[in-house]
């Protein structure tokens, strides 16, 4: 006898950031639901990320999959709370992260703690035909499916199968289901064209453990073609690429350059461009450095994000960046000569960040002219489980916390006390102006008017500007007086913020 017909439904949790991003994720998984189990009937979508409407009834739902998000744990544990019976397969960044954590809590719970390609396809058929959470549990063992994490109540541990990545040349064109809606509300349109990282080596970075270790990988040609045509068909104007670098290589930038040209002919319709890269990568680049970035101009590729992270030499070397801090100037340079709009990442508090080092970094933005762009530089490094640096400041005693599930960081120590006064002031600081930088981010990242964008600029800008000066003030006492007391510290910084008071009034 056939089991009766399961009901699957797909929840897509929020972020807690003013801006609007496709929710490309899950076009790429929808891909692999077995289309003869699963239809428009039995199928259902909820996007909490850019749904108005939140309250659904799960009890209806046999088979609930959801994708989590940095900042959605206290929601996701209100929505496991009603999943008691049913079967539930998580994944995202909290699954990929904290599996190990999450499987000990939730010991009915089903954890895809990589690519979703590599076992969706083969969990959904069986979630359709087992009996029980029990059965497929024994069966993910059995066939050893890659990328799970659960409890495993014989063993009782958490049970871990080998991690793996997907092929993505053989990848088809995902759908954008949400497309028009995001478009509608001026949103993030977006797309990959590759995963991974050519360097892979960052003391801080997750990409190595999310991606197994494997390096950069590109999706084919006719896959990127095919998504950049139905994007500006459904009316894109901007498109970002979500790659962890996009530029990759001379052949994949020189050829996805040809491939906006073709397509922006066909539609004689001019669409902008951005997405990350890095400065090895740029400088990899070597002879051909210009000429690849006067061709991404031309085509209308305009906005970088770039993980500079640091100004000073040491920093960078604990970083393991792979590049000086002069090679950072350069680049810096060169994406200015074309009129990029750059977006740099920037570390400014690690544990062993020295009045030296802050000093380095402050007169390598300012000298760079990286002061008046909207990026934000006085960040703290995130310790991130199953990162170099985790393990570091573990084996060094310096992690005070357990791990935060919800925003997937350890808390830990600095070596100099000073720095760790200067970095609370600031977190102090970014919590009363962080919130309002979120959604001028997001206006000028989106397409609204130039007229908006132009205030939003400004009013970043002056923003910025209140942690900037914050930092300099500090040094520059430090360096007068060879010495700064906490009392000092607090004076500047009420002096900072009352500025930025006095210019909302204006
Ligand atoms: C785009 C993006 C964003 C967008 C979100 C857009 C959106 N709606 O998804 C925005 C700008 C909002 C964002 C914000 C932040 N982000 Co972010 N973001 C990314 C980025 C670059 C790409 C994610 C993406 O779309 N990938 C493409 C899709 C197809 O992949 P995916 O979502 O990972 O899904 C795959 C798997 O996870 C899995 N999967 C996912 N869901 C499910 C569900 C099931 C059932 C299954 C089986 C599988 C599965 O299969 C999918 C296909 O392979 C990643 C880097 C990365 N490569 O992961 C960082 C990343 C996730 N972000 C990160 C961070 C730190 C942040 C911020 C905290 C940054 C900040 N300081 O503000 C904020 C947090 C936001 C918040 N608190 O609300 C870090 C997380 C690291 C960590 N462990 O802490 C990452 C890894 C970047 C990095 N290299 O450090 N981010
Ligand atoms: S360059 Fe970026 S993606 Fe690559 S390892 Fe470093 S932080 Fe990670």
């Amino acid at each position: 006898m056939s089991k009766v017909e399961q009901k699957l439904l797909f929840i897509n949790m929020e972020y807690s950031q003013a801006e609007i991003n496709e929710p490309i994720n899950v076009d790429v998984l929808a891909q692999y639901f077995p289309k003869k189990l699963f239809n428009k009937n039995n199928t259902f979508f909820i996007y909490r990320d850019i749904d108005d409407k939140n309250y659904f009834e799960i009890e209806q739902y046999d088979i609930i999959l959801i994708s989590s998000k940095i900042s959605s744990f206290n929601e996701l544990q209100k929505i496991l709370e009603l999943c008691k019976n049913k079967i539930v397969i998580l994944g995202g960044i909290l699954a990929i992260c904290a599996a190990d954590k999450l499987a000990y809590i939730y010991r009915n719970v089903i954890f895809n703690t990589g690519e979703g390609e590599i076992n969706l396809e083969i969990l959904l058929r069986l979630a359709y035909s087992v009996e029980s959470i029990k059965e497929l549990k024994k069966i993910i063992k059995q066939q050893e499916i890659p990328n799970i994490t659960f409890w495993d109540e014989n063993e009782k541990a958490v049970y871990f199968t080998r991690k793996e990545v997907c092929d993505l040349k053989t990848q088809g064109c995902p759908r954008h289901y949400k497309v028009s809606e995001i478009i509608k509300q001026n949103g993030l349109v977006r797309m990959e064209t590759s995963r991974g990282c050519p360097w892979n080596k960052c003391s801080f970075c997750i990409m190595p453990w999310k991606y197994c270790n494997v390096k950069w990988r590109m999706f084919s040609y006719s896959k990127i073609e095919e998504e950049i045509d139905l994007l500006i068909k459904s009316g894109a104007k901007q498109i970002i690429f979500t790659d962890e670098d996009f530029i990759g290589n001379y052949d994949h930038i020189i050829t996805l350059c040809s491939i906006i040209e073709k397509i922006s002919r066909k539609y004689k319709n001019k669409v902008f461009f951005g997405g990350s890269t890095s400065v090895l990568t740029l400088l990899g680049l070597g002879e051909d450095l210009d000429f690849c970035l006067a061709r991404m101009k031309e085509v209308g590729i305009f906005l970088l994000f770039i993980g500079i992270e640091s100004g000073s030499d040491s920093q960078l070397l604990r970083f393991n960046k792979g590049v000086s801090s002069k090679e950072n100037e350069k680049i810096i340079y060169e994406l200015q000569k074309y009129r990029f709009q750059i977006d740099v990442g920037f570390i400014m508090f690690d544990a062993d960040t020295t009045m030296k080092e802050l000093e380095e970094n402050l007169d390598f933005i300012e000298r760079t002219g990286l002061i008046n762009s909207i990026s934000r530089f006085a960040k703290k490094l995130r310790i991130t489980p199953h990162t170099r640096f985790f393990q570091e400041y573990k084996r060094r005693n310096l992690i005070t916390s357990d791990l935060d599930i919800d925003e997937l960081f350890y808390v830990y120590k600095f070596t100099d006390p000073l720095i760790n006064l200067i970095s609370d002031y600031i977190e102090k600081m970014d919590s009363e102006i962080l919130k309002e930088s979120y959604h001028l981010q997001y206006i000028l990242r989106s397409t609204n008017t130039l007229e908006q964008k132009e205030m939003a600029q400004k009013r970043l800008a002056f923003l910025r500007s209140c942690s900037y000066n914050f930092l300099r003030t500090c040094i520059n006492e430090y360096k007068e007086k060879k010495k700064i007391s906490p009392e000092t510290i607090l004076t500047i910084y009420n002096e900072c913020l009352e500025r930025e008071g006095q210019y909302e009034c204006d």
